[in-house]
């Protein structure tokens, strides 16, 4: 029997299981390095973790790691029912919270190493953290892509820490009794932008007025692996904001609250970035733990591994 000890939390609804005891050993080096290792020899424990039976397509794992740079707080690999992501928002927020949970985090700044750079996590309280994401920005405004069964559909492609399609006057109607067709109509459109487009873009982001009336948008954020985020999602937030910069939409410092399609929120601010036109966002929202566990795999269990997509 193996134990993996884990603590689950979700960040405005969105869940992270984040791997605190138990996991591979993927050596040295830098987590972009730990990521590859993890990607090409360890896929049977993130399926093991984050997919059925144990897990859900909607679960997000994280994989807690020791930093490369002793002076930063600790280094994670998030990931999801079909692969590795290069950063997460809402799991971010999820391990400071978790961390904090556990004692190991104090209120404040904590360097974080991820596969794509690092980030900052700031601890408001036991539930709130501020992440200063990685350097975002859009690479293609407007461009149109003709999507099976839909016709033309006009998006700007931007990078968030993954890459995202965003459509800013989404037809559809965003609400969660709609999921169904937002998933449709989202995974066709990343289609024709991976047939159109050389960028690896595997989110998709429908945006639309908000339920409420104090936040500025509504989105419908398909995942890689065709789970909807039922948070507003950190990195799709990234890029949403680095296109409003690109626009003069947003300024630096104006406070953008993004909804979710199930309501919750994030707020978001920029600073410049050091490219031209790029942003360094700042995304904050609420975690809540909801489970402390052992996960177990037996090796007699011929679903050890969960059932791969
Ligand atoms: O919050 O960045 C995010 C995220 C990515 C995938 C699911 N959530």
């Amino acid at each position: 029997m193996h134990r993996i000890q884990v603590v689950e939390s979700h960040t405005g609804g969105e869940p992270t299981r984040v791997v605190v005891a138990g996991g591979p050993d993927l050596g040295g080096g830098t987590l972009a390095d730990r990521a590859a290792v993890f990607r090409d020899r360890f896929d049977t424990f993130r399926s093991c973790v984050v997919n059925e039976p144990r897990g859900s397509d909607v679960l997000v794992g994280a994989l807690l790691c020791e930093p490369h740079d002793p002076a930063n707080a600790c280094g994670v690999i998030f990931f999801n029912n079909v692969g590795v992501l290069g950063m997460c928002g809402h799991g971010t927020i999820g391990l400071a919270v978790t961390l904090a949970h556990l004692g190991r985090l104090k209120p404040g700044a904590h360097r974080v190493e991820t596969p794509v750079g690092v980030v900052t996590a700031t601890l408001h309280d036991r539930s709130r953290a501020t992440v200063r994401n990685v350097e975002s920005f859009r690479k293609r405004k407007d461009v149109s892509v003709d999507v099976d069964g839909l016709g033309c559909v006009t998006g700007d492609i931007a990078w968030g820490g993954n890459w995202f399609f965003l459509v800013k006057n989404s037809l559809e109607e965003l609400r969660v009794g709609n999921v169904d067709r937002l998933t449709d109509v989202a995974w066709r459109i990343r289609r024709a932008v991976n047939r159109a487009f050389p960028e690896p873009v595997d989110h998709v982001e429908l945006l639309g007025p908000p339920a409420d009336p104090a936040n500025h948008a509504r989105n419908f954020v398909l995942c890689p692996g065709k789970a909807y985020d039922r948070s507003p999602c950190g990195t799709g937030t990234s890029a949403k904001l680095a296109c409003l910069y690109a626009d003069g939409a947003l300024q630096p410092g104006e406070v953008w609250r993004q909804e979710s399609i199930t309501g919750s929120v994030f707020e978001g601010t920029v600073e410049p970035g050091r490219e031209p036109g790029a942003v360094v966002p700042s995304i904050t929202g609420s975690a809540y733990v909801t489970a402390e566990a052992a996960l177990v795999v037996d090796e007699s269990d011929p679903l050890k591994y969960g059932i791969k997509g």
